[in-house]
């Protein structure tokens, strides 16, 4: 493997110390998409402001004498991709005096927060199935070192990018979460939250207005549902705390490099509403949790959508509920929004396959009629979303598992399927090819 260059010049606006004297001086510097992830990957750490911006300025601006003192005291806002700083200098450690100092107008930078990915590999659903998930980094061509999995292959640097769902179901939780987190906080890989990491911050929540109670509330059904995390990572236990402490820094959405992750829906409406609660690299806040999870909130909706995907009443239409697996009635289905030109119901309703009415016969084929409120969630955006969640079988379906805008990545990997990678290179389109499975499908015999 050749030995990777770690320094690179960057060229942005150096501090001019110019006089000699005393004074500060400000500057802004324009981060390429990748350094600010980083930089907002340091942000969740739960660092408070100045440590962040010490961190912060390591990173970026290692060249900086140990006296030019960055002396924003509030978190940098994430104005776009900008970033302003300002520097303290006294006579003795102006830049420009400092022996060494090879050029004014750059700073030396690790390379590998400035490269830009020549791709990403956007990786499914995981549910604790931690033996998946080495076999597929395996097959992408990630290698294990110091503990943690990093992409070592050919194609120049890439990153994973996890959409959330890493626990529950299956039994290697705790393997996985050390995994992902280990790659997370090396810069390796970057995640999104799943609707189970949100319901295992809700469950760990206490309810303010009703003593004993949390958030998500500790009924048979939602204990079932836990059971695996909980049984593997006891609720009093060190690991327990620090797992959903870093579970609220998980961002409920990425967006960058022209492409974007989340875990069940990408919508804009929904996104707005939680830009109000949540700055960008900030964790989830208690506020926020509780407001989530009072149904009708707009906080609610949000989450809803995001993290379980929008769903049409059928009732409201006219239509019979129907029965699931689980023999649990359903009076809404889910939305196709990846659908971009779905207008009627029976183009947006989303009714899985074999399911009956209430008295056992065969649910009948939607009717044609148009609707209009729903169709705000048909994805319209230039932009490829990668997203999980929907249980989907393997192989994936054009149309519905992928168009050439939206790239399902969920092949139901603790129930049998595959766990599931999308390997996007920069620049490329939404084709089949793409997709890696582990295990590996046995390919027909050719004749
Ligand atoms: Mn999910």
């Amino acid at each position: 493997m050749p030995k990777r260059e770690y320094h690179d010049h960057l060229k942005v606006p150096a501090p001019a110390a110019d006089t000699g004297s005393a004074g500060s001086v400000s500057t802004a510097v324009s981060l390429d998409a990748v350094v600010w992830h980083r930089y907002l990957h340091f942000r969740t750490r739960n660092l408070g402001a100045r440590q962040a911006i010490s961190v912060l300025r390591h990173v970026l601006l290692p060249k900086m004498t140990d006296r030019s003192v960055p002396t924003n005291t509030r978190a940098p806002k994430a104005g776009g991709d900008r970033l302003r700083i300002t520097y303290k200098f006294d006579a003795s450690t102006s830049t420009g005096q400092r022996k060494g100092n090879r050029s004014r107008n750059a700073m030396s930078l690790p390379r590998e927060n400035i490269l830009p990915m020549n791709g990403y590999d956007i990786i499914g659903d995981i549910h604790g199935c931690a033996n998946k998930l080495e076999g597929l980094l395996q097959r992408l061509k990630y290698e294990e070192k110091n503990g943690v999995y990093r992409y070592s292959g050919p194609d120049g640097e890439r990153q994973a990018i996890f959409v959330g769902d890493l626990i529950d179901r299956g039994s290697q939780q705790i393997r996985t979460l050390k995994l992902v987190r280990a790659m997370v906080e090396a810069g390796t890989a970057q995640m999104v939250m799943g609707n189970h990491e949100f319901n295992a911050i809700s469950y760990a929540t206490p309810n303010p207005e009703i003593g004993g109670e949390y958030m998500r509330p500790h009924t048979d059904k939602n204990d079932g549902q836990h059971k695996e995390f909980t049984d593997q990572i006891p609720s009093n236990s060190a690991l327990y705390a620090q797992t959903i402490e870093w579970f609220k820094t998980l961002p409920l959405w990425l967006q960058f490099d022209g492409i974007r992750i989340v875990h069940a829906c990408w919508s804009d409406g929904a996104i707005d509403e939680v830009k109000k609660w949540i700055l960008p690299g900030m964790p989830m806040s208690t506020d926020f949790v509780i407001k989530a999870n009072q149904k009708g909130s707009p906080e609610h909706k949000a989450i809803e959508v995001l993290l379980k995907g929008p769903e049409i009443s059928l009732s409201a239409h006219e239509q019979p509920g129907f029965m699931d697996k689980d023999k649990i009635i359903r009076n809404d289905a889910r939305i196709r929004w990846w659908n971009a030109e779905a207008e009627t119901l029976r183009e947006l309703a989303e009714i899985p396959k074999g399911v009956t009415t209430l008295d056992g016969t065969p649910y009948p084929e939607l009717p044609d009629q148009k609707c209009v409120e729903e169709t705000v969630y048909d994805y319209d955006g230039k932009e490829p979303v990668f997203y999980g969640h929907y249980w989907r079988s393997w192989a994936p379906d054009e149309g519905q598992d992928w168009t050439a805008t939206t790239v399902c990545v969920d092949f139901s990997a603790v129930k049998g399927g595959p766990l599931v990678a999308y390997q996007w290179d920069r620049g490329a389109k939404v084709s089949p090819e793409h997709y890696v499975e582990y295990p590996e499908t046995q390919l027909a015999e050719t004749q």
